[in-house]
């Protein structure tokens, strides 16, 4: 019995023995999970460095991205100003060209008026002349070199072709003989006002003093016609009544009415 209850003892210890055993074999593994789990925090760390690389990559990336989505959110902003820039220039430019739309069928509207001489005042037949009106009547054409001063003392040599003033107020408008004096307006405004002794008389150049110049009502310039999209194609040319006479002011562009008074 004494044998038995020593072998069950012993059996006990080593019962006990292998169950403190057991566990410390239990917690070795759990220290090697333990290691494993810090060699892999290691790894870890390895990985958390590249991670952290990588997230600072991304993070850059991020940061890049969130940066270039914010210039390209700060872009649509400023695509949306430019858009807005452009649509208001385009507006812009379509303004003028609706505003100048409308001039233009304003001046084509006045095509017609511009193409239009209007003669009237103390005559027996007021005249509204057509450019094909004026260059038919052949027989008061003028064409010459007319020289020309202005008051800043510039000179020249302008090619004029037209009808003489006087003639045609005297047998195409049949001016009155109580006439006095005759205004010949433009488009702008620009006036000139002469005796009608002065539309009779003849001019001079100063560099050509033998040449005799009537004042004319001139439609080509330099052998060009004028356009009708600068005006009324009609301008009065006058010489010099002596030397030293500023003549140029005295050439009306665009003429709109001659009025006889
Ligand atoms: N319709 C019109 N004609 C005008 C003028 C003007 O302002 N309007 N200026 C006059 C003046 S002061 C001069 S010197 C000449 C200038 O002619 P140019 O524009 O052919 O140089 O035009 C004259 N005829
Ligand atoms: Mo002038």
């Amino acid at each position: 019995m004494k044998r038995l209850l020593i072998i069950l003892f012993v059996i006990l210890l080593l019962l006990a023995g292998c169950s403190t055993e057991a566990p410390k074999v239990i917690d070795v593994p759990e220290t090697h999970e333990v290691n494993e789990d810090s060699a892999l925090g290691s790894s870890g760390e390895e990985n958390e460095p590249v991670n952290d690389n990588e997230n600072t990559t991304g993070q850059q990336t991020k940061i890049e991205e969130q940066p270039a989505e914010e210039p390209s959110i700060t872009e649509e902003p400023v695509k949306e100003t430019q858009e807005p820039v452009t649509i208001e220039e385009t507006v812009i430019t379509e303004g003028p060209s609706s505003t100048e739309k409308p001039i233009e069928e304003s001046e084509d509207a006045q095509e017609g008026d511009n193409n239009v001489l209007k003669i009237k005042g103390l005559l027996e037949n007021e005249l509204k002349l057509t450019l094909n009106d004026l260059k038919a009547m052949k027989d008061i054409i003028f064409e010459a070199d007319f020289y020309s001063l202005n008051s800043y003392g510039t000179t020249g040599y302008t090619h004029f072709k037209g009808v003489k003033l006087w003639e045609l107020l005297e047998k195409k408008a049949l001016i009155k003989p109580e006439a006095a004096k005759i205004t010949i307006t433009a488009q702008d405004g620009y006036s000139m006002e002469f005796t009608i002794e002065q539309v009779k008389m003849e001019y001079m150049d100063e560099t050509n003093p033998d040449n005799k110049y009537p004042m004319i009502i001139a439609w080509d310039e330099n052998d060009k016609e004028y356009s009708t999209d600068d005006g009324a194609p009609y301008k009065l040319v006058v010489g010099q009544k002596e030397p030293g006479d500023v003549n140029k002011p005295q050439w009306v562009s665009n003429i709109d009415v001659i009025v006889i008074e």
